[in-house]
């Protein structure tokens, strides 16, 4: 398969060729990652379109359910891949006003392949919720996804809320998502700050991994 070209089919919003595509490709034994970074290309693509008006709001729904279609599919072949397994805890969530979820979720799925216990509390998650359920479920890892650039001041506020509850000292912060840019980098008390799945993976476990050593 010619790289480039499922992302093409997204872009086109060709969703039976796309979703035969990414099947081909996991049979092709190619990595699932791979695929991944292609589906999101492919959603940049109708992302573009959105923003200068030649798609719709209903092709990015169209957009969203082919890449859950194809993530899901990944995700049945990752589960098969065989990782060390490590315990601990995550509570993991969409920030306040923004309903994004596809990427979370994704990275919620490559946690639980790992065995990592996850806590997820959906999307558009006020502050409150959050520093409640870090107080309720006491998690290793407390993980907030932003896809929406206007999520920046909930997740300062949120922030800033832990610190003041008390329990920042005990808990690692992991800020992920196509919003989580360099805006973040002046707030003290974030411990990772990806856009990259695979980063906030490797964080999450060789925390947990020291934690438990
Ligand atoms: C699908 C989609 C939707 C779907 C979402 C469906 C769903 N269940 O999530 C629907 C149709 C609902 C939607 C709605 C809207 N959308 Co929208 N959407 C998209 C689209 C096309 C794809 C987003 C996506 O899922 N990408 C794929 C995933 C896998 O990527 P990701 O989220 O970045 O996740 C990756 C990493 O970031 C990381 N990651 C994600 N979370 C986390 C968390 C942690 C802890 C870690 C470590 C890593 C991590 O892992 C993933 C893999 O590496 C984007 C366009 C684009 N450029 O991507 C627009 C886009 C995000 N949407 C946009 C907008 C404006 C909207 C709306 C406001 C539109 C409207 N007028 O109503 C609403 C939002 C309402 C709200 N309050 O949130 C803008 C956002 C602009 C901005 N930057 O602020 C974009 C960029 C489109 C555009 N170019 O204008 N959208």
């Amino acid at each position: 398969m010619a790289p480039g070209k499922l992302a093409e089919q997204i872009g086109a919003l060709s969703v039976n060729e796309a979703s035969a595509m990414a099947r081909q490709m996991l049979a092709e034994k190619i990595d699932p990652f791979v695929i991944c970074d292609e589906v999101m290309d492919g959603l940049r693509i109708v992302g573009d379109k959105y923003n200068n008006g030649t798609c719709f709001i209903a092709d990015l729904i169209v957009s969203g359910m082919l890449a859950q279609e194809i993530f899901s599919f990944i995700n049945d072949a990752v589960m098969d891949i065989s990782y060390e397994k490590v315990m601990g805890k995550v509570v993991i969530g969409t920030i306040y006003e923004d309903i994004h979820d596809i990427g979370k979720n994704l990275f919620c799925d490559c946690l639980r392949c790992n065995g990592v216990n996850v806590i997820d509390l959906g999307v558009d998650v006020p502050v409150g919720e959050f520093i409640a359920a870090a107080e309720r479920h006491k998690p290793d890892i407390l993980a907030i996804s932003t896809v929406m650039d206007n999520s920046f001041t909930h997740i300062k506020d949120l922030i800033m809320g832990l610190g003041k509850a008390g329990i920042s000292g005990n808990i690692k912060i992991v800020v992920g998502g196509a919003a989580a840019d360099a805006r973040f980098v002046q707030l003290e008390g974030i411990h990772c700050l990806t856009n990259d799945c695979r980063q906030g993976i490797d964080f999450c476990l060789r925390t947990l991994k020291e934690k438990s050593a």
